[in-house]
Formats: C-alpha cells, structure tokens, sequence
C-alpha cells in the first residue's frame, strides 16, 4: 500500500517508524511519503492559514496550498465545482491505481474496524491533515473522498488521527503481523470484547492465574473464554449486543 501524509508537522508521524507499522515499511509491504504543506506556500512567512469569512473564532487553513500540494501528490485534477460525490469505481488491477483522499475530523464518519478493513483493501491512501480550526470547505468538496473522525472528542490537528487509521489499517494489510498473530480474532472482527490474558509466573504478589487456564483441558478454556467475553461485552460495551447502556432512559 502507498501512503501519502499532508502536514505543517511532518515529524509528528515519525511514529510510524516504530513497531508493526516500521517493519513494514522496511519491509516494503507499506510506501509511506510525508510532506511538509509549507512545501506549497510561496510567501516569505510560508502562511498556510487565515481568519475565517463570516466571523468566527481562529483560524483556518488556506484553500491554495491544499489545492497545489494534492494535485502534485496524487497527480490528479481536482473535482469541478459542482461535481459532488465520491470518485467512479474503478476495476482493481486493469488501470493505474486511483488514491483515496482522507480528510481527518471531527464531523466525519466514525472510523471503526469494518473501516479499517475497507482501508486495508486499497492501493493508495492520501491523508490530509488540518490543524487550527480546519480546511477550507472548497478543499473537502474538490478533492476528499472521505471525511473521517476517530471518535467524539476534539483534536488539536488531523495528525494523532492519521496516526490512528494508518496504525489500524496498516495491521491489517497481509505480511504485516505475519507469526505475532492474526487480525480475526480482535475484539470488534468477533463483535465481543476479549477475555482476559495471562502469562507466566503463575502466581504474582497473591495474584492467581484463573486455574482453568493451566489445566490443559481446550474446550474447557475455550468455553470460559467465550464467558468471560459475553460478560465483559454486556458490562462495558452493551451497545456492542444491541443492549442500551445500564441507566439510560431507553432501557
Ligand atoms: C482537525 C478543530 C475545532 C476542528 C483541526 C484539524 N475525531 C476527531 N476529533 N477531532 C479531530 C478528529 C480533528 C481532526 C482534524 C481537527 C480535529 N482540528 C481541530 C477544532 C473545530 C474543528
């Protein structure tokens, strides 16, 4: 998979150096670029934002930037005014592979699991992130493919989400985990919350491992684990069994 990441700070993805994301990439299974947008100012000061039209707090990313750092990036025009919608499907390995332009924010879709595996299906991915109070609306019309938030909060930049969908699209990608595990078995691919893990000594400061797990018998421990997992579904995450949450109205 190629990535390409849009930032004023590019050493904030200096993370996807480390860990399962960094072996990857020297491994070549992922072909990450990050830009610095400043690349694409041309003022002394390198400006890349200004206050918003119509008078509301702070400031937000200039249109012009945006516009010239995606058309040299993804080598594509930007959408004509007008032309709404997502881009045409295209047949997988027949033409050259088209990016899937990202937008960060907090008035996206949630990026879950099933998004992420929809992530893991593409050949290129571009990532934009904004900083301030975001992009310029006419960026998002001309060029996003989709609008992403990473859960109901407010960032300070689209940067610690990119982060967030790159780590876990890029886990998902074949080769990537290799013997360190499969993804099928996550919590949110089974639709339950795991049970809980155990290694050795056997006994830590009066702490015990449940004596299931050292008694050899797999049915037995494949049978508690799926207990535990129903039990801590319907404790913490009942929304993931259809339940509505302990003490709200509904229930
Ligand atoms: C940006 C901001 C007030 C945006 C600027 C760029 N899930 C999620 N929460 N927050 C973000 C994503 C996010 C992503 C990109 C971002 C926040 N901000 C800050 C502040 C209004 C809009």
């Amino acid at each position: 998979m190629r990535v390409d990441v849009i930032t004023i700070f590019p050493e904030y993805l200096s993370a996807l150096d480390l860990g399962v994301i960094g072996r990857a990439r020297r491994r070549g299974l992922v072909d990450l670029h990050v830009h610095d947008l400043r690349t694409w100012t041309h003022d002394a000061h390198r400006t890349v934002d200004d206050a918003p039209y119509g008078g509301s707090p702070g400031m937000l990313m200039l249109p012009e930037p945006w516009f010239a750092a995606l058309r040299q990036v993804t080598g594509e025009e930007p959408r004509l005014p007008g032309a709404a919608g997502p881009r045409p499907i295209q047949a997988g390995q027949l033409s050259a592979p088209r990016p899937l332009v990202l937008v960060p924010g907090p008035c996206g879709s949630r990026f879950d699991q099933a998004a992420a595996q929809q992530l893991a299906g593409e050949q290129w991915l571009v990532i934009c992130c904004g900083r301030y109070e975001g992009i310029d609306q006419r960026v998002l019309d001309a060029w996003a493919d989709a609008e992403v938030s990473i859960g109901d909060y407010v960032l300070a930049g689209g940067e610690a989400a990119a982060l967030v969908v790159l780590e876990a699209t890029g886990r998902l990608l074949p080769g990537v985990l290799g013997n360190a595990g499969s993804a099928g078995d996550d919590s949110f691919s089974t639709g339950l919350l795991e049970a809980p893990a155990y290694t050795r000594p056997a006994l830590v400061e009066g702490y015990e491992v449940p004596p299931v797990l050292l008694s050899g018998d797999h049915v037995a421990i494949a049978a508690w684990r799926h207990e535990q997992a129903i039990g801590r579904t319907r404790a913490r995450r009942p929304d993931l069994l259809g339940l509505s949450a302990p003490g709200s109205v509904a229930d």
